[in-house]
């Protein structure tokens, strides 16, 4: 069994090291060292990392990948490309990086090649986007599609919102792609008002085929589309075959809601879902952007998947962001980091890492079931994610990253070259996107204000009155990754980069980043308490505040006038 990570001797060198650096201002740093910038960024094609705004030193790297090597991280990387039972309690492999492989090597689960079906699969959604592309997909009355609708929750939504969200420069007119996610019903109602069911078309995204919030959606959409077409009987299964695709690990189930076994796209349990944008899950970008573009992003993340497989450890883009990002969550009590893409084009990025860090990396026990609380000494692990574009973010919550009391390391992303040029705006944009990291690493001394606010001619007593609120202690970090253009190739290398670093940590925590229990709790109640909520049956044992919350609702519930 692998030592725990407080128990590898780079650890405790580490936290030495740690001691050495409080204090050592990232001014000082960068004055010392006026190559740092070259020391610490590197670049894979038109991809810049600049890690250099960082509390690190070269030593701060050679002890960090000291403990990856201790971690045993290239022995973890070589297994899951080699398709290892990595994800243990749940028995299966890891694999996604087969969905994205370009190349003519194999991929192999239990032996057995996934190519060919990944191939196959990958030909099914290049015929049937073709097709609603050109218009000679037909809806049960003989209209072409001109919209589609994703059906489908957490993984099998947030990576191809995503990823539509920010190709939309290279998206096609038509179809039109939406996505529904929320059992509130008002997500489905209000998306679908606009549209025509003659001209929809839906794709149930679900892994299981049983999540309660896509099948209650999917449900619900069927009636909308039987209704709008005033059919039932023979006529209604034939327009459920038309306008719905199924994309699953479970075809009975699909065929079962009246999917056609050959518009059932299969993905497999060696896809999880929170990585399954590759897979035919990203059925809605390909609709979007067309199969050639949706295959520009596999190919970008192969790039940093053969990247990551092949490149030192300490010039391991993913290595260095998951090293990096691990010396202040584990060794300076940082408990979040911000990811500020300075373009909005992906300003779902925030909500497709938060899922793909925080499910993967929020873990409480070790690989082997020790608890993280336990004796053998306590590690934080996941952080919390979040984050917003740049410039929208600088006047709403930049202040806390400026001037409050807690450490949080940030991401910055740009592009060089704007996809929806506008006169001098990504200029702009991109000025910002610089001020901002300068100002966190540089911050304002006291001297610096005092000497600012006596040339504007303050008083010296307001000077001083001033002064404490207007410095900028700074030594806050960030890394940034600059690039060409946010091309679907670029953003397949971004999403990539970011689920690499998870894995980094996770292997170096000691957790399984591939299951997510912590979902299943919440889940089993719900079915508890729907029939309660029905009055199907009395309230259960609850406690207190569940049993008040019920019977608020069953007392409104009673007092709501009944529809004539
Ligand atoms: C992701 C999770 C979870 C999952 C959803 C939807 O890694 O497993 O977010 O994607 O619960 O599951 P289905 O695709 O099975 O509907």
């Amino acid at each position: 069994m692998r030592k725990p990570l407080t128990e590898l001797p780079a650890y405790d060198r580490l936290r030495a090291h740690r001691g050495e650096l409080e204090g050592v201002h990232m001014r000082t740093l960068f004055a010392s060292d006026p190559e740092r910038f070259e020391h610490f960024s590197c670049a894979l094609d038109d991809l810049l990392f600049d890690y250099s705004k960082n509390r690190l030193v070269g030593h701060t790297i050679e002890l960090l990948v000291e403990l990856a090597e201790q971690a045993h991280l290239s022995a973890a990387i070589d297994a899951m490309f080699a398709g290892k039972h990595l994800n243990l309690t749940e028995g299966r492999a890891v694999l996604h990086v087969a969905l994205r492989n370009r190349s003519e090597q194999p991929a192999y689960v239990d032996g057995r090649d996934v190519m060919p079906d990944v191939r196959r699969v990958l030909g099914q959604m290049r015929a049937l986007t073709d097709a609603i592309g050109a218009g000679t997909w037909l809806g049960a009355t003989g209209e072409r599609i001109t919209d589609v609708v994703n059906l489908g929750i957490g993984g099998s939504h947030l990576g191809p919102e995503m990823a539509v969200r920010a190709l939309r420069p290279y998206a096609r007119e038509v179809p039109r792609v939406h996505f529904v996610s929320n059992v509130d019903g008002a997500d489905l109602v209000e998306t679908l008002r606009p549209l025509r069911p003659q001209q929809t078309l839906f794709l149930v995204a679900s892994k299981t085929f049983t999540t309660l919030e896509t099948l209650t959606n999917a449900r619900s959409a069927r009636r909308w589309l039987l209704d709008g077409l005033a059919l039932s009987g023979q006529g209604g299964a034939e327009a459920v075959s038309r306008h719905f695709v199924a994309i699953t690990a479970n075809v009975d189930e699909a065929v079962r809601f009246g999917v056609a076994a050959e518009h059932a796209l299969e993905l497999w349990d060696w896809v999880g879902g929170r990585y399954s944008l590759w897979s035919a899950v990203g059925t809605s970008i390909a609709c979007a952007v067309g199969m050639d573009a949706f295959e520009e992003l596999l190919t970008g993340a192969h790039d940093i998947d053969e990247h990551f497989r092949t490149a030192p450890l300490g010039q391991n883009i993913p290595v260095l962001m998951g090293l990096i990002g691990l010396w202040y969550h584990t060794f300076w009590g940082a408990e979040s980091y911000a990811v500020l893409p300075y373009d909005q084009s992906l300003e779902r990025l925030p909500a497709h890492l938060q899922q793909l860090d925080m499910e993967s990396n929020g873990k409480r026990v070790r690989r082997g079931g020790e608890p993280l609380d336990g004796p053998l000494g306590a590690y934080g692990t996941g952080p919390i994610v979040w984050g917003a574009p740049g410039t929208n973010g600088q006047h709403a919550f930049f202040q806390l990253l400026h001037q409050g009391t807690r450490l949080i390391p940030c991401d910055f992303l740009a592009p060089a070259e704007s996809e929806r040029p506008l006169g001098d705006h990504h200029e702009k944009l991109l000025a910002s996107c610089l001020a901002q990291t300068e100002a966190l690493m540089r911050g304002r001394t006291r001297e610096e204000v005092d000497a600012a606010l006596t040339a504007e001619g303050l008083s010296p007593e307001r000077v001083e009155a001033l002064a404490p609120h207007r410095v900028f202690p700074g030594d806050r970090p960030t890394n940034t990754l600059l690039f060409r253009r946010l091309t679907p190739r670029t953003l397949g290398r971004l999403v990539a980069l970011y689920e690499h670093k998870v894995f980094v940590q996770g292997v170096l925590w000691d957790i399984n980043s591939f299951d997510q229990w912590g979902v299943e709790l919440g889940k089993a109640l719900t079915s508890d308490l729907l029939p309660e909520l029905r009055a199907e049956r009395g309230p259960g044992a609850h406690d207190g505040s569940t049993l008040g919350q019920l019977a608020y609702l069953a007392a409104a519930a009673a007092s709501r006038p009944r529809p004539r």
